[in-house]
């Protein structure tokens, strides 16, 4: 079933908001494939892909299956999705690490990086089916979803459990977690060689330190050298990945039903899934997921939105889903509308620099899912705070969670994919962004937030 999209008029502002979204994503697209950023990441990446194919359904179902096509069509032979597919007409320099650094080929001859992101394609695929039934689609990508899946588990799986490891904080997504600060705090931060290229285009005070960045780029050496096999520096349960690994599971068993494939062992598996990250990622006393170090044993001591994703996955026991929802409420402050990154009460908090504090229209997005049948009044006021953000600051990489400033790179393609799905929630047909509390300035008197770069053809906008 497609969810409505509401009608402007039953919105006000929200026509133009939608229109300012479509523009972005029009102006990121590459022909098969859309960049996160022109400037900072002109390459394609894996699980912005699937945010931005989530977002395409709502006005080019066509274009939103060509982007899921075209990351699949990097795959490698093991089943992995490679975090970056290199677009070959992008000149080596315009960021770092590039295709020389990670110097790894699909199969396809396409040069890609070598290590992964959270799994959310199933679940992307899924909402594009929703969006445009398309039965010749799903049958062309799972046998790819679920080798994507089965090179998880076959490669991942850190013990008799079936929770799945990263090897890089790149692979969370979420890279300058304060949750990674412990465990790399042990990996030797190597002297790096090339130039930072993010610094270009966006303040060093609101990017990760060159320390970190030497450390990311010296475990990436690290992994590469062993042919992309071995992780000794860097070794990591993440609740995020695994919440998301669950989900798709869950997707996957929907389109494997509609595929005419028996859809009980991808139910199963998210049941273990679910299971797995109770017993082993659940903290109690802290009411929230934490990540653990496969290597030491320990529990990073710093929370942060990864430890709320689990809302996510449908067969989550309801008293944790209410003590994660209270934990969203006392510490993240969600009841602002803003969800930042990491908790404004803990120490180390940097409410514009990347993932130390900012909100994130991903990460909100992924939480607002599993509030939606949880708390509609919750999941109303996250789903009004992002609408209010992008409407005042534009579609920013991330927001500042008590002003909803913008920060980091502008036109950022998941940014503005997840709020044209969040338009289309049945949630504004009655509650339009004149319901909303103005907390974040008004949409209206801010044309130049609303990013009117390019013009686009009636067609697209129709
Ligand atoms: C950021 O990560 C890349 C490395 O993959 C970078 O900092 O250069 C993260 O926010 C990541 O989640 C995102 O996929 C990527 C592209 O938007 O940028």
């Amino acid at each position: 079933m497609t969810r409505p999209i509401a009608a402007p008029e039953a919105v006000p502002g929200a026509g133009e908001l939608r229109r300012a979204a479509v523009r972005v994503l029009v102006a990121n697209w590459e022909g098969t494939y859309t960049v996160p950023s022109r400037t900072l990441y002109p390459h394609q990446w894996s699980w912005d892909s699937a945010f931005v194919a989530i977002g395409n359904a709502c006005w080019s179902p066509r274009r939103a299956r060509t982007e899921l096509l075209t990351l699949f069509g990097a795959q490698w032979r093991d089943g992995r999705v490679p975090h970056i597919v290199f677009n070959p007409a992008v000149p080596e320099g315009a960021y770092f690490p590039g295709r020389d650094f990670w110097a790894a080929h699909a199969p396809s001859g396409v040069a890609t990086s070598g290590i992964v992101q959270p799994p959310v394609h199933a679940l992307a695929a899924w909402r594009v089916h929703l969006a445009e039934p398309d039965r010749a689609f799903l049958r062309r990508i799972y046998p790819r979803l679920a080798a994507q899946h089965r090179y998880l588990r076959a490669a991942r799986r850190s013990s008799a459990d079936e929770l799945v490891t990263i090897v890089h904080p790149w692979e969370s997504g979420m890279d300058n977690s304060p949750a990674w600060d412990g465990p790399l705090a042990a990996v030797p931060a190597a002297p790096m060689t090339e130039r930072r290229r993010d610094l270009a285009h966006v303040a060093a005070d609101e990017r990760p330190t060159d320390r970190d960045y030497r450390r990311y780029t010296a475990l990436a050496a690290a992994y590469r050298d062993t042919g992309y096999h071995e992780a000794t520096g860097f070794l990591i349960e993440d609740p995020l990945f695994n919440a998301l690994y669950g989900a798709a599971e869950v997707a996957l068993a929907k389109i494997a039903a509609v595929c005419g494939v028996d859809p009980t062992p991808h139910l199963r598996q998210a049941e273990e899934i679910t299971r797995s990250l109770l017993e082993r990622l659940w903290d109690e006393e802290r009411g929230i997921f934490t990540a653990r170090d496969v290597r030491t044993g320990e529990r990073p001591a710093a929370d942060s939105v990864a430890g709320l994703v689990p809302l996510i996955l449908p067969g989550l026991p309801m008293d944790v889903a209410d003590r994660l929802i209270g934990t969203a409420v006392e510490r993240f402050g969600l009841e602002r509308g803003l969800l930042p990154s990491y908790p404004p009460e803990a120490a180390g908090f940097e409410p514009s620099r990347y993932w130390r504090g900012p909100s994130w229209m991903n990460t909100s997005w992924l939480v607002l899912e599993g509030l939606r049948d949880r708390d509609a009044d919750l999941a109303r006021t996250l789903a009004a705070g992002m609408v209010r953000a992008a409407a005042g600051a534009g579609f920013r990489e991330y927001f500042h969670p008590f002003t909803g400033d913008g920060h980091g790179c502008h036109d950022f393609s998941w940014s503005a994919a997840l709020i044209l799905d969040v338009l289309g929630e049945p949630l504004w047909a009655e509650h339009g962004l004149d319901a909303v509390p103005p907390a974040f300035g008004e949409f209206e008197k801010q044309p130049g937030g609303l990013l009117e770069r390019q013009d686009v053809g009636d067609e697209v906008l129709a």
